[in-house]
Formats: structure tokens, C-alpha cells, sequence
């Protein structure tokens, strides 16, 4: 088998909402393969110590911190990005927040709050990045989807229309920019011991039902992500795009 076809040395990731949690396991796998990773989040001391980890063990990072909401912001961040990092070959829109609650009870805030950080950002980062990979015939990008892009429970209303947005988000950006030869595609995890779901693994009725829902019987890691991602970054996918695939231990395939 060729060898390169995972090998991402000398190729230039940002991964948005990467200072933790997934995000953060997505750089450093992406880094691990031989990209140089662009760390983002807002909170500049949690991306200097991301980026602290990802050096010490050897690896090529930077850090563009920028609020995923902001239009101007990103216009601006992603120049500076170019010019001073380098062309972005991979772009991960992974930025993501939850605000539950049931939806007779759910504020105007916290559904336009999980709407623009979940699903509006990847329109706004990709507008600028789009075009820049079609300018040079080449470009990955993958947006962060999620089980919930197909199914939800009770408070997630507004996490799951953003991730069903963003499933079909990722079709639309691979309908008009696949003939540039980029390729778009969507990671989906199932249940993640992340920060974002602590409370949900360290409650003893909930970490039972999603122990009995997943068939694999567990939570994921965030490592066992990391093939996926590194596979839709790589050449190995040159002919993949538009695809969602969900790395969920078999949960969607089960009732
Ligand atoms: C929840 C969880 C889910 C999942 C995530 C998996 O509240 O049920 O946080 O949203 O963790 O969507 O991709």
C-alpha cells in the first residue's frame, strides 16, 4: 500500500474549538500524521496550554484565537493565518457549545447561541477558506457533525437542528466546490467521554442507558476519532466527499 496515503507532512490543518475535548484530539492526531496544527478557541490562556502539550511531545502547532461567530473576526484571522502560518490545506469546523433545555422552556439565547457557535460558523469560517482552497485546486474540510445530526432526545432540540443543519451543510459544500477538487466531508461521534458530556458520564442513570444503547457497550474515546480524521484529511479520501460517517460504536445502527 502507498504509504503516503495518510501521510500529512507538510500540509497546514485549523481546527476551530480545538483548545479541548474533541477538537483537541483531532489537532493532535492531525499533527501526529505530520500536519502543523492551528489551534482556535476564544479563552488565549486554555490555547497557550494547549499548544504548550502539543510542542512538548514534539509537534508543529500554532495558536489563532478568534470567535467563531464573528464574521469580521474571521475574515480577519484567517488572512492573518495565511499569510503569517501558512495556506490552510484542512479545515476542521469543530467548534460546538450545548445549552439544553426542553423546548417549550428553551430562551431565544439559547437557541441562536447553539445555532451560530454549532452550525453558522462552519458558513462563516468556509466562506473564507472555500474559496482559498478553490484558488488553489486543493482542499479538505471537515465538519464536526454528530449522531444528532439523525436523532436527539429531550433537551438537545437546538444541538440537534444545528448538527442536521450541519450534515446537510456539508452536502451543499460538497455540491458546489468537489469540481475545485476539494473534498467536504462530516465526522460524527456518538457518546465521547469529553468535557462537554462530564456530567452526563458521571451520572450513574444516564452512563447505564448510554452503556445499554451503544451497542459496543461503552463511550468512545476521543483517540478512536482520530483515524477518521486523519483518513478525511489525507489523499486516502481524494474521491470521498459529501459522506457523514459516524464513529459511534454502533449506536444509529440499533434501536
Ligand atoms: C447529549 C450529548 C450528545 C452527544 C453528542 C455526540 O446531551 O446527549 O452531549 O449531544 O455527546 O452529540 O456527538
Amino acid at each position: 500500500m502507498n504509504s503516503k496515503l495518510f501521510d500529512l507532512t507538510g500540509r497546514t490543518a485549523l481546527i476551530t474549538g480545538s483548545s479541548q475535548g474533541l477538537g483537541f484530539a483531532f489537532a493532535r492526531g492531525l499533527a501526529e500524521a505530520g500536519a502543523t496544527v492551528v489551534l482556535n478557541g476564544r479563552d488565549e490562556k486554555k490555547l497557550a496550554l494547549a499548544s504548550a502539550e502539543l510542542t512538548a511531545a514534539g509537534l508543529k502547532v500554532a495558536t489563532a484565537a478568534f470567535d467563531v461567530t464573528d464574521g469580521a473576526g474571521i475574515e480577519r484571522a484567517i488572512a492573518r493565518i495565511e499569510a503569517e502560518v501558512a495556506p490552510i490545506d484542512i479545515l476542521v469546523n469543530n467548534a460546538g457549545i450545548h445549552r439544553r433545555a426542553l423546548l417549550a422552556e428553551m430562551t431565544e439565547a439559547q437557541w441562536r447561541e447553539v445555532l451560530d457557535t454549532n452550525l453558522t460558523s462552519a458558513f462563516l469560517v468556509g466562506r473564507q477558506v472555500g474559496p482559498r482552497m478553490i484558488a488553489r485546486r486543493s482542499g479538505k474540510i471537515i465538519n464536526t457533525c454528530s449522531v444528532m445530526s439523525e436523532v436527539c432526545r429531550p433537551t438537545t432540540g437546538n444541538y440537534a437542528a444545528a448538527k442536521g443543519g450541519l450534515k446537510m451543510l456539508t452536502r451543499a459544500m460538497a455540491t458546489e466546490w468537489a469540481k475545485h477538487n476539494l473534498q467536504v466531508n462530516g465526522i460524527a461521534p456518538g457518546y465521547f467521554e469529553t468535557e462537554l458530556n462530564k456530567p452526563l458520564v458521571e451520572n450513574p442513570d444516564f452512563n447505564k442507558w448510554i452503556c445499554g444503547r451503544t451497542p459496543a457497550g461503552r463511550w468512545g474515546k476521543p483517540a478512536e476519532l482520530v483515524g477518521t480524521v486523519v483518513f478525511l484529511a489525507s489523499t486516502a479520501s481524494d474521491f470521498v466527499n459529501g459522506q457523514i460517517i459516524y464513529v459511534d460504536g454502533g449506536l444509529l445502527a440499533a434501536i
